[in-house]
């Protein structure tokens, strides 16, 4: 237990927590946090600013700061010590406060900023830099470093870039409008959080807002001077004199382990913003992804009775309904005709058939063909006086972003999601297109910030929604966190591997476009999100071969892929056109085990060549090919000897330890399960379902010379179990064959959780 400590030092006060230090330069107006251990990150020269509408800025940096005495504070992130430093400007000038707080036990600081409007007018806020400009230190020039690059909404790309280049370019809706600063050779931005690192050294910063209800945020390095800056957007909301405002809560970082502080910076967030993930994994049926707009109530009802049809092989919990059901872009209570008999009446039949029902909206667009925006022209955020915003040209039409600070459109809002919920009885919603909410336009209110807006609209939904399942899709990350049980996390996928039109620069200039493989990109790297601020939602499983130009290698990816997140499982095909080898696949899937792996080489690779997900008895290890030629990919493994065997291909791979090389075509990948090799026979794979064990395999114990083995049903009921051993095992109602090299094949059914008693022949 490490409880943080007061030092008064000649340039002002410090705190230290364990290996980290917080030192204040009273004079200067800075403060520097550091790792004490020897090669640790650093932060240093750390000044905060505000800037008003008007365009002046008020630094602490020059200006003095004036310690108030340090008091013990508990909030979200525990118990520790923080220390105001307020910053005395010019006089007549607002003053400019910063807290600095140390945890117990954390390795981290939380910093936030404050102006207090001590002139005799009214002051228009537009934005805080917490950490303006400040230098980090990581050990060698920032040219060789990495940079985490977290989007604005989750069709964003979100991944890591090399600061050797130069950063990626992105337009509205993809990025947040009007925010940000100029862009710069150099110069890298993130939203709402960053981690840099320093492959050299093993050193990293991490940097992210752990508060983002009320405003948008977004950090960014300067290459050049190596300086980061963390800015939180109040988007000139009013000060009244005597009123204070401040900005969100930053947390800092220095680290040696990025990818655990990635996640720690994940539980911060949660904590800070209770977050709702579901208690359990999500799995279902979508209809977007085969039907589009074309869907019908008869798709759905057949695809209903499919599903009846194998429920033992498929047992999902969801149907959702995607789009195509409506009569116009915010006309959600009307169906068009190819639902004749309604909405309810469909929920009921899917209800009937033992599922729950789920219905996608985008309840923020109002298209121009739709009754209501013919009933109600006013709706709309202006972009500028007297001119509706586009928030997106879609469905053949303008779709304009909502103004949800109206108070007839919340009580519209109400209505519909009270029709959705009460009357037609959906368990599960999927609201889309939602960063509309969050547009940077004129509303009716002028004082809630973007961020504000957006999330007291949602707040609405989700009090409405109650305990039923929201699914955020096209959402801002932060101001969703808290109210979302599960969100998408990147963007479509697609019965395609690359966008359909192959941009000039593969991978770089058109990462937010449907394609599997822009979908697959951001499930790499966000990792971090999954079973913290909510379910993270891969996007569907497609897994159908026809009607795809996906080649098999490039389904059993998004397959293994889909696995390794942990998060929510849907498929998106028509069932009644799988193959029995597609819907095998499928079936492997479920249930869903809910945890998510970790993209190893997440700092080292373009794209992630290697997820690993640690089950406790195993761990899976997925190996990706992401180019576009057959490749020899090497995966590092600890140095102890350990079996492995390959899901896809049942293969066993024999001992390895160190590390491993194969050879993938391309988009291609295997998922290797690893388990320490013991000198006995052991359990080294299954083909019953594709995460090898982590749920039809229980515990492995022996009795006398039998090897007793508790298997669970799943899915697939019938199928086999891979035992390592030199002599052949037999047990009862398994039919035993040699399937390599001192690896035999039980096949057998499960269909109920049975001990599996497992002798063996003398060897010879
Ligand atoms: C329904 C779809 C599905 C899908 C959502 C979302 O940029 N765009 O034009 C764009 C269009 C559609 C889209 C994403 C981006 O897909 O992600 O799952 O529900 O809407 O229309």
């Amino acid at each position: 237990m490490s409880s943080v400590r007061f030092e008064e030092t000649e340039s002002g006060p410090a705190l230290v927590s364990g290996g980290l230090r917080l030192a204040v330069d009273r004079e200067r107006g800075t403060f520097a946090l550091t790792d004490t251990a020897p090669g640790g990150a650093a932060l240093v020269d750390a000044a905060t600013a505000v800037t008003l509408s008007d365009g002046r800025t008020f630094t602490s940096s020059g200006a003095r700061f004036v310690p108030e005495p340090a008091a013990p504070v508990q909030d979200a992130q525990g118990s520790g010590l923080s220390l105001r430093l307020r910053s005395a400007g010019a006089a007549g000038a607002p003053v400019v406060t910063l807290t600095v707080t140390l945890y117990e036990d954390q390795p981290f600081a939380v910093v936030q900023s404050e102006i207090e409007n001590t002139t005799g007018e009214a002051l228009k806020v537009a934005s805080f830099r917490v950490v303006d400009g400040a230098r980090v230190e990581l050990g060698s020039p920032a040219a060789g470093w990495k940079m985490y690059k977290e989007g604005w909404q989750n069709w964003s790309p979100a991944m890591v870039l090399p600061v050797s280049g130069e950063d990626i370019y992105m337009a509205p809706p993809v990025i947040g409008p009007i925010t940000g600063p100029p862009s710069a050779a150099g110069r890298f931005l993130s939203e709402m959080m960053t981690a840099i690192v320093d492959p050299a050294s093993g050193a990293a910063l991490v940097a992210g807002f752990i508060s983002t209800a009320d405003q948008f945020s977004q950090v960014w390095l300067d290459r050049g001077p190596a300086a980061v800056t963390a800015a939180s957007y109040a988007d000139g909301i009013s000060l009244p004199p005597g009123a204070a405002l401040s900005s969100e809560r930053l947390l800092l970082e220095p680290s040696r382990e990025p990818l655990a502080s990635l996640q720690r910076y994940g539980d911060a967030l949660a904590r800070e913003m209770r977050a709702v993930p579901w208690p359990q994994p999500v799995s279902g049926w979508c209809s977007w992804y085969y039907y589009w707009q074309g869907v019908t109530e008869e798709h759905i009802l057949a695809n209903v009775a499919s599903l009846r049809w194998r429920r033992e092989q498929l047992p999902v919990e969801y149907v959702q309904i995607d789009d195509g059901y409506q009569a116009g872009i915010g006309d959600w209570l009307t169906p068009n005709e190819k639902f004749p008999r309604g909405l309810g009446w469909l929920a009921g039949r899917i209800h009937d058939s033992g599922y729950r029902a789920g219905l996608w909206l985008a309840p923020f667009m109002i298209g121009e063909k739709s009754q209501l925006w013919k009933d109600h022209p006013d709706w709309a955020v202006q972009y500028k006086p007297g001119r509706p915003y586009i928030a997106m040209i879609n469905w053949d039409q303008y779709c304009y972003a909502m103004d949800v600070t109206r108070p007839d459109v919340l009580e519209w809002l109400e209505k519909v999601f009270r029709t959705v919920f009460e009357d037609w009885r959906f368990d599960y919603i999927k609201i889309d297109f939602l960063y509309a909410a969050a547009v940077d336009g004129i509303r009716h209110d002028p004082d809630v910030t973007r961020a504000q807006a957006y999330r007291h609209a949602i707040e609405l939904i989700r009090r409405l929604a109650d305990d039923r399942f929201i699914l955020g899709c096209g959402h801002p990350i932060g101001p969703s966190i808290g109210l979302m049980n599960g969100a998408r996390i990147g963007p479509d996928v697609a019965p395609f591997w690359y966008p359909a039109e192959r941009p000039r620069e593969p991978g770089r200039s058109d990462l937010s476009t449907v394609s599997t493989l822009n979908g697959i990109r951001n499930v790499a790297s966000r990792f971090w999100m999954h079973n913290r601020l909510w379910l993270n939602d891969p996007d569907c499983m497609l897994a159908r071969d026809s009607d795809t130009a996906m080649t098999a290698d490039e389904v059993r990816t998004l397959a293994t892929v889909i696995a390794l997140s942990g998060g929510m499982t849907l498929d998106s095909d028509n069932l009644m056109r799988l193959s029995p080898q597609r819907l095998e696949l499928l079936s492997m899937l479920l249930p869903v085990y809910g945890r998510s792996g970790v993209p190893l080489d997440l700092f080292q690779s373009d794209l992630p060549q290697l997820i690993e997900l640690d089950c406790g008895t195993h761990r899976l290890l997925g190996v990706f090919n992401w180019g576009d030629a057959p490749a020899e990919v090497r995966a590092p493994l600890p140095p102890a000897d350990q079996h492995a065997f390959e899901a896809w291909s049942q293969d066993y791979l024999g001992v390895v330890r160190d590390s491993i090389t194969v050879t993938l075509p391309a988009h291609a990948c295997k998922l290797l399960a690893l388990r320490p090799a013991l000198s006995q026979p052991q359990l080294v794979g299954t083909s019953f379902h594709l995460l090898q064990g982590a749920l039809e395999a229980g515990a492995e114990h022996w009795d006398g010379a039998a090897l007793r083995l508790l298997l669970r049903p799943v899915a697939k009921r019938e199928g086999d179990v891979f035992i390592r051993a030199d002599a052949e095992p037999r047990a009862e109602g398994a039919a035993v064959r040699r399937a390599g090299d001192g690896v035999w094949a039980l096949r057998l059914r499960i269909e109920a959780e049975t001990e599996l008693r497992i002798t063996f022949d003398d060897p010879l």
